[in-house]
């Protein structure tokens, strides 16, 4: 633990905090203007900062290999900054790119978001710089405004074409609650979620498969949502009614029927999902889930085997349901738990990942946590 005078040699301005997530419903339908109902996990990542008035970008992570990267926030530009900085970096290079007049920094990072989890690492990462950006240079930003820069700081800079649902949610989320956010025009509702009161619990299960959206099968799912809305003449998938699926179907090309199916029922399932939350209904998320899992692994076929294992093991151990969360391929599952049953579930996973040889997941329970913020 290296601190931030030991490292940059001078007192740092302030704190700031961004979580990392864990999406209860609505998978891969935000780059569709779909719905998603997002939670931010007590997880974050921490940045010390000061403000440098030299032009100077200064970055040194605890979870890197012990060096400083330093960059001339003038020299920024897509393609040139490698590896875990690429994302501080593309959010200075964003904000100006937006116009605002923002310089240097020294930015000292420790985050305890696992990454390649599917639980939002680099939108932590990335939302914790814009959110002591904001501060350091006074910009009259809302959270949405900071999502947003995010975003783009990731699609034009990083290279990665996500949608805007982990931005919002480590910038937007409040303590207790999801955010049921619609994508399309970023209206957003925090649903209260009092798990305990309910005597339920969020299991997160890491089964350690290590995910990345930057290989390409994430731009090649988008590009193929995109392209079935432009061949029915929408202007996103999200403007489909469920009622005009099936005819929609026939006029695609087979492989993109289901791609379609799946975004269609999913923000189906997130609208019901909500309701079920307002009505005060929590244990009725279960089958929910588990149905979203389905449509993930057999639809848009973003799951793998062990995420597919340890949905079945966590439903036949009682879990009323879980599914895979984030954008696939390795990455979390979340099962829905009563409390009583929480640890049998997480061991009734870890056993069966022994038995097929594979290392045991990480579980850890969540709790709803609010989103980026100053700390001191
Ligand atoms: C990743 C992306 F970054 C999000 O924008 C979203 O598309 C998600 O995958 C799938 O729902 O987390």
């Amino acid at each position: 633990m290296a601190d931030f005078q030991s490292v940059f040699g001078a007192a740092p301005a302030g704190v700031w905090a961004a979580p990392g997530r864990v999406n209860l419903i609505g998978e891969h339908t935000d780059y569709n203007d779909g719905f998603v109902l997002p939670v931010a996990l007590p997880h974050a990542a921490r940045a010390t900062a000061r403000r440098r008035d030299d032009g100077v970008l200064r970055l040194f992570s605890e979870q890197g290999d012990g060096g400083v990267t330093e960059l001339r926030v003038a020299d920024l530009a897509p393609g040139t900054v490698e590896g875990w900085a690429a994302y501080p970096a593309a959010v200075v290079w964003a904000l100006r790119e937006a116009g605002h007049q923002v310089g240097g920094a020294d930015l000292h990072f420790d985050s305890d978001v696992p990454s390649g989890a599917g639980l939002s690492s680099s939108a932590a990462l990335e939302c914790v710089v814009a959110t002591a950006y904001r501060d350091l240079y006074e910009l009259p930003l809302t959270a949405a405004d900071l999502a947003l820069t995010a975003q783009r700081a990731e699609n034009a800079f990083v290279g990665v074409p996500c949608g805007v649902m982990d931005q919002m949610a480590s910038m937007c989320c409040v303590d207790g609650s999801a955010l049921f956010l619609d994508t399309r025009d970023l209206t957003q509702r925090q649903v209260p979620l009092d798990l305990a009161g309910q005597g339920l619990r969020l299991l997160v299960i890491d089964t350690r498969v290590k995910h990345d959206l930057g290989d390409g099968a994430y731009a090649e799912l988008r590009a193929g949502c995109e392209r079935a809305a432009a061949l029915l003449g929408l202007p996103a998938l999200r403007d489909l009614p469920p009622v005009g699926l099936d005819s929609a179907l026939d006029r695609l090309p087979a492989e993109l029927r289901p791609l379609v199916r799946h975004v269609v029922t999913e923000d189906v399932r997130v609208e019901r999902a909500v309701a079920l939350l307002d009505a005060g209904d929590l244990a009725g998320l279960g089958p929910i889930l588990t149905a979203g899992h389905a449509s993930l692994r057999d639809d848009f076929r973003v799951s793998c085997p062990e995420t597919d294992l340890a949905v079945a093991v966590a439903v036949a151990a009682g879990a009323l349901g879980a599914r895979m969360t984030g954008g696939g391929f390795g990455g979390s599952v979340l099962a829905l738990v009563p409390a009583p049953a929480l640890d049998h579930v997480a061991a009734a996973v870890t056993t069966a990942f022994t038995a097929e040889g594979w290392a045991a997941p990480r579980t850890f329970a969540a709790v709803p946590a609010a989103g980026a913020r100053r700390l001191g």
